[in-house]
């Protein structure tokens, strides 16, 4: 009996160690505003968070591999369907997007559109846009003066960079624009739909994500 206990006990650790993460990374904008604002990651909550300072955000520079965890979430809690913005800063990006960042850290959101984004929960990387050792200058996944978005229901993709989850707008797609809402490819803000939620296929997002399945 006591054997079966341990047993037990042993497998709920791997279960529990290998849960994947609620939060999930679902876009980055190098915003065309003086100055290359704003810049930003979007994260989603697919699940209740209770405390999300289990969380934390890095910005792998220039293809410099891992940077590590360059800012940690506050003890704040999220609810299901909640979106996040971590902002490199607050003026430029409420003025682009019409509202405020949840949170602001030049160094964790510092992306000039050929940088990765690494997304940890408890010091382990869970989810990750771009390759962390690749500039992405060039690259499939370029989003210079640009975005970068998930596709609905994909991820979190753990330490690995899958480029068939995402979809983005071309570099320099947003040159010269002052606003989102104005914007001729505008980032698809809040858009991204959780894998246990049913698609919005009827939204024009929906329909133009579909293009990329
Ligand atoms: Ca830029
Ligand atoms: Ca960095
Ligand atoms: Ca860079
Ligand atoms: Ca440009």
């Amino acid at each position: 009996m006591r054997h079966l206990v341990m047993v037990v006990l042993a497998l709920s650790l791997v279960v529990t160690g290998a849960s994947a993460s609620d939060l999930i990374i679902t876009g980055a904008i190098d915003g065309p505003l003086t100055g290359g604002i704003p810049k930003a990651v979007e994260l989603m909550a697919c699940a209740d968070i209770a405390d999300l300072s289990i969380y934390g955000i890095g910005c792998a520079n220039n293809g410099g591999g891992t940077d590590g965890e360059e800012f940690t979430f506050p003890a704040d809690s999220a609810v299901e369907g909640q979106f996040i913005y971590l902002a490199s800063e607050d003026v430029e990006f409420a003025n682009f997007f019409g509202f405020a960042p949840d949170y602001v850290d030049y160094t964790a959101a510092g992306t000039n559109g050929d940088d990765a984004f690494e997304l940890f929960m408890n010091g382990v990387v869970v989810d990750v846009l771009g390759d962390i050792n690749v500039d992405g200058t060039g690259e499939p996944w370029d989003y210079l003066d640009g975005w970068a978005y998930r596709l609905d229901q994909t991820g979190p993709d753990g330490d690995t960079f899958v480029l068939a989850n995402w979809f983005f707008s071309g570099a320099n797609a947003l040159d010269g624009e002052l606003t989102n809402a104005t914007a001729a490819v505008p980032f698809p803000l809040g858009t991204y739909v959780c894998p246990s939620a049913s698609p919005v296929e009827e939204s024009t997002w929906g329909m133009v994500k579909a293009l990329y399945r």
